[in-house]
């Protein structure tokens, strides 16, 4: 049985799995619009499905527990960015923050003694190295491109390969 605090915390990584998932359905919409981007449009569709995957696990193993996974209220997200390299950096920083608050989750986890959540919150522990990973490099290439147009032709081009390398979790593609 989840603890009161233990459940208040879950559903508030729900919420963000859940905007994670507004906001890169954003960047991918965004991205579609946006002349030659139809790798990034894509790759973020996708990462948009897997964050709803994150958020729908969560909801499953509180209401599992004894608990009850709220459907969260969310603000909207970003709609515009002033550039690629703006939208990617705001995507590394989602994920770092992701990976602080399931670190705190963790924190809890050991602190009252749920080692069932303790255990269930390594899945996510293991999910955020390859996620910042993959976030990171990204960032790096872009730097390293900056405004060469054929460097981000090939970027375009081959992210979705960064997806296949990254992918332990059955849902990159
Ligand atoms: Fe939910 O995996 Fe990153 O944010």
């Amino acid at each position: 049985m989840l603890s009161k605090s233990m459940q208040e915390a879950l559903n508030n990584q729900v919420r963000l799995e859940a905007s994670s998932s507004q906001a890169y359905l954003a960047m991918a919409s965004w991205a579609e619009i946006q002349p030659g981007l139809d790798g990034v449009a894509e790759y973020f569709f996708l990462q948009s499905e897997e964050e709803r995957v994150h958020m729908l696990k969560l909801m499953r193993f509180v209401n599992e527990r004894g608990g009850f996974a709220v459907v969260p209220v969310l603000q909207q997200p970003n709609i515009t960015f002033k550039s690629l390299k703006s939208m990617f950096e705001d995507f590394l920083n989602g994920e770092i923050a992701v990976s602080n608050s399931i670190n705190e989750l963790v924190d809890l986890a050991l602190k009252e003694k749920d080692y069932a959540t303790h255990n269930f919150l390594q899945w996510y522990v293991s999910e955020q190295i390859e996620e910042e990973k993959s976030a990171r490099i990204l960032n790096e290439k872009l730097e390293l491109i900056g405004e060469d147009k054929s460097g981000l032709y090939l970027f375009d081009r081959d992210i979705m390969a960064t997806r296949q390398r990254g992918g332990r979790d059955g849902h990159k593609k």
